[in-house]
């Protein structure tokens, strides 16, 4: 004892002391406040070791004045500093199961999400904890119990308290990086990156970034934009009038397969079909399916491609878009422009955390008025895999959400458990379904949970056709991206009936082919499989013009794919390109037809050379309109700017039912139209995990459930 107060007499003892106690008291937050999901040793040895090194650093600084009134002072400022920023952090997480950013902080993020007076009201009594140590350390020093150490650290020695401190840093950021590869540049997630970074290094990270994001901002101009909104008027393309208005009134239904790639359909394996489902519906008469329709994603995956079909607009070169740039920026996009023009309801049903890609705070600037989030569902026990709630369960307790709303609505359904590693407990699997011995697990597993995914939807289907939803709705169904990489591709090949050997980046180019399909039962007999190239940013132009909504007014770097005018050059995120003649594909033009490095006549040089520049000049523009947020200076007719705080995700049920009393027999929701009653009981599901009953409290909850789902 007597050793110890006299190592904490010294500087050295004193700044080991406080760096300790930091620690502990942010392994509290982690264990107590914050749940932040970690899994496996690896994870839980980062998390127990990633607060050392940046508070090290931090309060090294304090090495560096040498007169103990200024050392003292200033080190017992960082600590007190750094625990404010812990604790508030802690009371903020509590309200918004989030961490603050510096816009929260500042007040400057339009969602409205700073601290209020009624967060305060959310302290806990084990609260003290994380004040109780500087009280007593300033107790002891006034009582002069701790004594001031007179003898200065020399530079060179602080200078290796700093550089020790940086290099445990690094070794800490390479860890992280070994569990979770990109974690800095595709932001999926802030927990993430206070999981294995720790708080300090995730708010330094968010001051370089918001830095960068608002001299970018500062440096916009109305010319840039009107350059932006000349090139997407000179590529409009106006609607096929055979196709223009054929679901016009209807409720709109968004399917995201994730990580579907197309040639799972029609995709046989041991003789059976994987999906075969989907199959029925891609031949069905009434669907409108393509079999070239491309991903565009970069690295923000799923929310590249939600931000793409909401606002037919390209994500990021790097990052997510949604994560980036998401809680402030300026959308024009579907929920809205739905709502506007046409009266729609908008809501999202997805069985993940809402911070999750940053949806919490992206779909309120979308102008999404619901978001059925995890919190709505029960993913207790194993009614959920690794992101979420799993798909059959998504359905079927989405219904409760989905009856209530007011029609027509525009819905999406993101679906998770068709996501890498296609894990699946051994309870969802189809026995009388055989997967591919490739070798390779995530191919033969890929095949398991699409076969999952599909006899969702087919439940799903068959509730929408026995409450005659059908009828009133398109339901559009999209895969995100790739489920294989290219690293796996060769693994794939066998699988394919290819010989990996003779693989090149051209087949890799070619399966980033996804799905896309609009069912509209009874809409005429142009239903079919086409055959136009196109990809996801063609997709908002094209649904609205199928529901009768003229798009000139926007900007939109997509065009509608049934238009004889739509432009068929697909750009990729990196820049490579597909025509439906010739791929280009890290700088080499493939030929479609034969997969070779194609010969080129000078006419098809040129013909390249001007695709090439379309390419670079759509994305280039895409980036400069987002990252200048230049849709704030846009002002289409009749297009009222969204206001996210006029959002709140919280009683989605509650607000449901509260409009449609207000509404009495005017209300158009499901539910009313039922004559009161409820649908829930036409869904039927094989689901097993349905009826389990768990005791575990790992159930993920982020907003204010309703509490009542059947
Ligand atoms: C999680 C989900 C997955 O909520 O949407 O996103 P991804 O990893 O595919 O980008
Ligand atoms: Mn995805």
């Amino acid at each position: 004892m007597k050793k110890l107060s006299k190592f904490v007499d010294t500087r050295i003892g004193f700044f080991t002391l406080l760096v300790v106690l930091f620690w502990l008291k942010t392994l509290f937050a982690y264990f107590t406040d914050f749940k932040l999901g970690a899994e496996g040793i690896f994870q839980y040895l980062i998390l127990l070791i990633n607060p050392l090194p940046v508070t090290a650093l931090i309060y090294s600084i304090a090495f560096y004045f040498k007169r103990a009134r200024f050392f003292y002072p200033v080190l017992m400022g960082l600590d007190i500093a750094n625990t404010l920023l812990l604790y508030l952090n802690v009371i903020y997480y509590r309200e918004f199961t989030d961490f603050m950013t510096i816009a929260t902080m500042t007040g400057y993020s339009k969602v409205n999400q700073g601290l209020s007076g009624s967060s305060l009201a959310l302290t806990n009594v084990h609260d003290l904890f994380y004040w109780l140590d500087i009280v007593i350390i300033i107790i002891l020093m006034l009582m002069r119990k701790i004594h001031f150490d007179p003898r200065a650290i020399s530079s060179k020695l602080a200078f290796a308290f700093t550089s020790m401190s940086l290099t445990l840093f690094g070794i800490n950021l390479s860890f992280a990086e070994m569990s979770r590869p990109q974690l800095l540049t595709r932001t999926f997630d802030r927990t993430y990156i206070v999981k294995y970074l720790g708080i300090d290094a995730f708010t330094g990270y968010d001051v370089v970034k918001s830095q960068h994001i608002s001299k970018m901002r500062q440096s916009a101009t109305k010319s840039e934009l009107l350059k932006v909104k000349k090139f997407t008027d000179k590529h409009y393309a106006s609607p096929n009038p055979k196709m223009f208005g054929i679901a016009k009134g209807r409720n709109v239904i968004v399917i995201h397969l994730e990580s579907f790639q197309q040639f799972l359909i029609d995709k046989k394996v041991n003789g059976q079909e994987v999906t075969p489902f989907l199959n029925s519906l891609y031949h069905g008469k009434d669907t409108y399916a393509f079999d070239n329709f491309f991903h565009q994603v970069g690295q923000g995956k799923t929310s590249d491609a939600e931000n793409m079909l909401e606002t037919s607009t390209f994500g990021l070169p790097q990052g997510s878009l949604f994560a980036t740039l998401g809680s402030d920026n300026t959308f024009q996009g579907a929920p809205a422009i739905l709502n506007q023009r046409a009266g729609y309801t908008s809501a999202v049903f997805h069985g993940n955390v809402a911070s999750f890609w940053n949806r919490n705070n992206v779909y309120k600037n979308l102008g999404y008025q619901y978001f059925f989030d995890a919190s709505y569902y029960d993913t207790s026990g194993d009614k959920a895999t690794g992101y979420g709630l799993k798909d059959k369960l998504l359905f079927k307790n989405s219904v409760n959400y989905l009856q209530n709303l007011q029609q027509p609505f525009y819905t999406k359904f993101i679906t998770v458990t068709n996501h890498f590693p296609y894990s699946l407990d051994d309870e969802d699997k189809d026995p009388n379904f055989q997967t591919t011995n490739t070798g390779n697990t995530t191919v033969d597993n890929y095949f398991v949970t699409a076969h999952y995914l599909d006899q969702s939807l087919a439940e799903f289907f068959a509730y929408l056709q026995k409450t005659g939803l059908d009828k009133d709705s398109v339901v559009m169904i999209y895969g995100d991206h790739y489920g294989i990489s290219n690293s796996e591709n060769k693994a794939l090949a066998t699988a394919l009936d290819r010989n990996p050997d003779d693989w090149t980046d051209f087949d890799n180019s070619q399966l980033q082919r996804v799905p896309l399909m609009f069912v509209i039962p009874g809409s005429g007999s142009h239903g079919g499989i086409y055959h136009q190239y196109g990809g996801e940013v063609d997709v908002l132009p094209t649904l609205l013009h199928l529901l009768g909504i003229s798009t000139k007014r926007y900007i939109q770097f997509g065009t509608d794919l049934f238009s004889s005018h739509h432009n068929q050059v697909v750009a990729f995120r990196n820049r490579d390109f597909v025509t439906p003649r010739f791929s280009n594909i890290g700088g080499t033009i493939y030929d479609n037809k034969t997969g070779k490095i194609a010969k080129l006549t000078e006419k098809q040089k040129k013909r390249l050379k001007k695709d090439r520049e379309f390419v670079n000049t759509e994305l280039s523009l895409s980036d400069s309109l987002n990252e200048k947020n230049l849709l704030r200076f846009y002002h289409p007719k009749g297009f009222k700017a969204v206001n996210p705080a006029n959002y709140n995700y919280s009683n989605g049920l509650k607000r449901e039912k509260r409009i449609e009393k207000k509404l009495g027999n005017k209300s158009t929701s499901i539910f009313s139209k039922n004559g009161n009653r409820s649908t829930v009981d036409d869904y039927t599901t094989d689901a097993p995990e349905q009826n389990h009953s768990s005791t575990d409290s790992n159930r993920i909850k982020i907003t204010n459930p309703d509490g009542n789902n059947k």
